[in-house]
């Protein structure tokens, strides 16, 4: 005989869905106040995207010339479109502080801080702690907050809902509480942050249909799945996954350079099987803030369930041994004109650590760079992104003109990133030798026997 609620029981039922129903009232009908923590690379499109279908968005960050730029409608995010954030900030839907008391107000906050590493490749995750603190103490019912930060499975449910619980509101009743990774790539014209699937983790079930149907506002595919440690997960499997075939790929090419075998070739021939197959590209290392990084929060997790990530740590053992591949391939090339790569004159064609962005975060350019610089070759750069950045000592290093006299003037020209806008057979006509690390000069008819692929 099922007992009924006392009156009181029924009050705070009644209560708690006025929570909910309130929030996804403001949410269907574009009302709620957004709170985008973090307005990077990932924070910037969100908030935009949010914005144009007509919620106000106040964009919160550390960073007081970012905030200024979002409020002045000035771009600094390639992906967004310049004419639709300045027209997000005057028609006041886009707004940023440094002030983090403002999320008293917001109605939804999503997280999209960095998750870098120490320098003994632990995970950092002081960035979402700090937020989680600047929430918790404002964390009011009727919020909706989501994690998109690319983290450890377990971060929402042992770092953040702990936090959050501490002010005895209940998840799932009073306030909402989900993971869902960004999946961003960054110069990625075809898939936009609208376009992109998303995928969502609720801490309850009222979690992930709330979440669920916020996203599902701007972005045209949103998947429930059964947890955030499913969601946490899902996506560092996605850039482990890239990780893992990139080092494949780089072995192959250290292989085929052994065998005097065109990797390039057997790239291209191996890309034509229409099934079963994936291409990847070697290259000089891997850089960004996602794919060398990323996997290594698995691998710290995974040492807590006694699991040795065995593919994780041998991917990243060989794309880091491209950049010293790299260097031996130029002093090899050198010494065959017998030049000591001591002396020499490098040109390196690209710093930013992919192509046709100016991101150089990571980049393997850098290692490449410090590397020449250590065998005490006079190296210069060249990148139409980077015009200048700090290197490894926090000198400033400046991008020099691409010309026929800085070509001719080199020993060697490296390729280090394929820019789209560079005139590979400009670079080859003029330079008296080329190595080229991402087989950027493919394209190039002329005679091209200076040319060097990695
Ligand atoms: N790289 C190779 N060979 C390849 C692909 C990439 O050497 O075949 C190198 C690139 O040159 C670069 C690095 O690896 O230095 C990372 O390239 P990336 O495009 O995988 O990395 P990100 O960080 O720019 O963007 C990635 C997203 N990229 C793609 O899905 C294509 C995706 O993995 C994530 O959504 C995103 O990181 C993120 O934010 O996690």
């Amino acid at each position: 005989m099922t007992s009924t609620p006392k009156a009181s029981q029924v009050v705070t039922a009644l209560h708690e869905l006025s929570h909910e129903m309130a929030l996804r009232e403001k949410i269907t009908t574009h009302t709620a106040l957004v709170g985008v923590i973090g307005i990077g690379y990932v924070g910037l499109p969100l908030a935009v995207e949010k914005a144009k279908v007509g919620y106000r968005v106040v964009g919160f960050d550390r960073n007081a010339i970012r905030v200024a730029q979002v409020n002045q409608g000035s771009n600094y995010i390639r992906d967004v479109d310049d004419d639709e954030l300045a027209k997000m900030v005057a028609n006041e839907r886009l707004t940023a502080t440094t002030d983090f008391a403002g999320l008293a107000n917001c109605d939804i906050i999503i997280i999209c801080v960095p998750t870098p590493l120490t320098q003994n490749k632990d995970p950092d995750i002081s960035y979402i702690r700090n937020v989680g603190g600047e929430i918790a103490r404002r964390l009011r019912p009727g919020q909706l907050i989501c994690l998109e930060s690319t983290t450890y499975p377990g971060t929402t449910e042992e770092v953040l809902l702990p936090m959050f619980a501490q002010t005895g509101l209940k998840v799932g009743h009073d306030y909402f509480l989900a993971y869902s990774p960004e999946r961003v790539d960054p110069g990625n014209k075809r898939y936009t942050t609208k376009n992109t699937n998303k995928v969502v983790g609720g801490v309850t079930a009222t979690c992930l249909s709330v979440a669920t149907s916020f996203y599902k506002q701007t972005i045209l595919e949103v998947l429930a799945l059964s947890s955030p440690k499913v969601a946490e997960m899902t996506k560092v499997f996605e850039n482990t996954f890239r990780a893992v075939n990139i080092a494949l790929v780089n072995e192959m090419a250290l292989l085929c350079d052994r065998m005097g075998i065109n990797i390039w070739e057997v790239i291209d021939a191996a890309a034509t099987k229409p099934f079963g197959m994936m291409r990847f590209d070697p290259g000089p290392g891997v850089g960004g803030h996602c794919i060398p990084l990323d996997p290594f929060y698995l691998n710290w997790k995974a040492r807590q369930y006694d699991f040795h990530t065995r593919f994780i740590e041998l991917a990243g053992e060989i794309n880091n041994s491209m950049p010293y591949f790299v260097r031996d391939k130029v002093a090899r090339a050198l010494n065959l004109k017998g030049l000591p790569l001591k002396g020499s004159r490098i040109l390196m064609l690209g710093i930013a650590y992919k192509k046709d962005i100016p991101d150089w975060r990571e980049s393997p350019a850098l290692k490449v760079l410090e590397l020449l610089a250590q065998a005490e070759a006079a190296v210069d750069y060249h990148d139409p992104f980077v015009p200048s950045f700090q290197d490894a000592h926090g000198r400033t290093r400046h991008s020099i003109p691409l010309t026929e006299k800085t070509l001719g003037q080199s020993d060697c020209v490296l390729i280090t990133t394929d820019h789209s806008q560079t005139d590979w057979d400009f670079v080859v006509r003029h330079a008296p030798l080329v190595i080229d690390t991402r087989n950027a000069t493919r394209a190039v008819r002329q005679p091209r026997d200076n040319v060097i692929l990695l």
